[in-house]
């Protein structure tokens, strides 16, 4: 666990938006791996970041642009030498935390993803709209691994880990769900090492998705470009 060891500490970042019915499970997995936690509130207008304050962890506001400017907004906050990005939602485990990080330690990856096609997943599958999603999710991650000669399986997971020096390389741009493909592109255009584990995305604990595809596929397939041949 990075907890106790002496050489390295780790921040763990959680988007919320209107969550409040999750945001203190997650706090409290959290807790027990981080030496920071920060959760980064969307204006929720339930009790989300009131939750979150009484539970002692540091919270700041995004600017209501979308989770993508929310974990942006995150990266000047951050204190640790690795960093996890984890939803607030209950779909990723806490528990699955070292096994994330595991390469990072070893000195194996400097940012590693966890893949719900191969850990699995209780919310990708069954209606059109997952259909929708896992279709263009695969078609950017070949598009990816055919750019860069790599095998990775998800591409669009927002359980990730990475070290903090090299996520404050990337200059990241985008201010919706896009931002996980942007720093996938741009951890292996910077010639930093990728890694991928598998981890379960499990069903939302409450509430719904804030991420409206038809409404933002244009700019996954704008982004996916922009940052593959720029
Ligand atoms: N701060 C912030 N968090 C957001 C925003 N949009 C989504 N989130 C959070 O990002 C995580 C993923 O969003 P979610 O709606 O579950 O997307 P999905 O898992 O792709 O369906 C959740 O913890 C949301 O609460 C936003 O605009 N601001
Ligand atoms: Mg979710």
């Amino acid at each position: 666990m990075l907890k106790q060891s002496a050489s390295r500490t780790l921040s763990v970042v959680i988007p919320a938006l209107n969550e409040e019915k999750s945001i203190s499970f997650i706090i409290e997995g959290c807790k027990p791996f981080a030496d920071e936690i920060i959760v980064i509130d969307g204006h929720s207008i339930d009790q989300t970041a009131i939750i979150a304050e009484n539970l002692g962890v540091k919270v700041i506001f995004d600017n209501k642009k979308g989770k993508g400017d929310a974990l942006r907004c995150s990266i000047p906050h951050i204190t640790g030498d690795i960093v996890v990005f984890i939803d607030a939602d209950g779909s990723h485990t806490p528990e699955e935390i070292p096994m994330l990080i595991e390469p990072i330690v070893a000195n194996e990856a400097d940012h590693v993803t966890g893949s719900r096609l191969i850990g699995g997943s209780s919310e990708f599958h069954g209606g059109f709209d997952e259909c929708f999603r896992l279709m263009g999710s695969s078609f950017i991650t070949a598009c990816i691994n055919w750019k860069f000669k790599v095998r990775i399986s998800d591409s669009q997971n927002g359980f990730r880990a990475i070290r903090t020096s090299v996520l404050r390389r990337l200059d990241l741009k985008e201010n919706i769900t896009t931002i996980e493909q942007e720093m996938i592109i741009k951890t292996l255009k910077n010639g930093f090492r990728i890694a991928e584990v598998p981890t379960h995305e499990h069903r939302r604990i409450a509430g719904y998705s804030k991420i409206d595809i038809k409404k933002v596929a244009f700019r996954y397939v704008y982004s996916l470009l922009k940052y593959l041949f720029r």
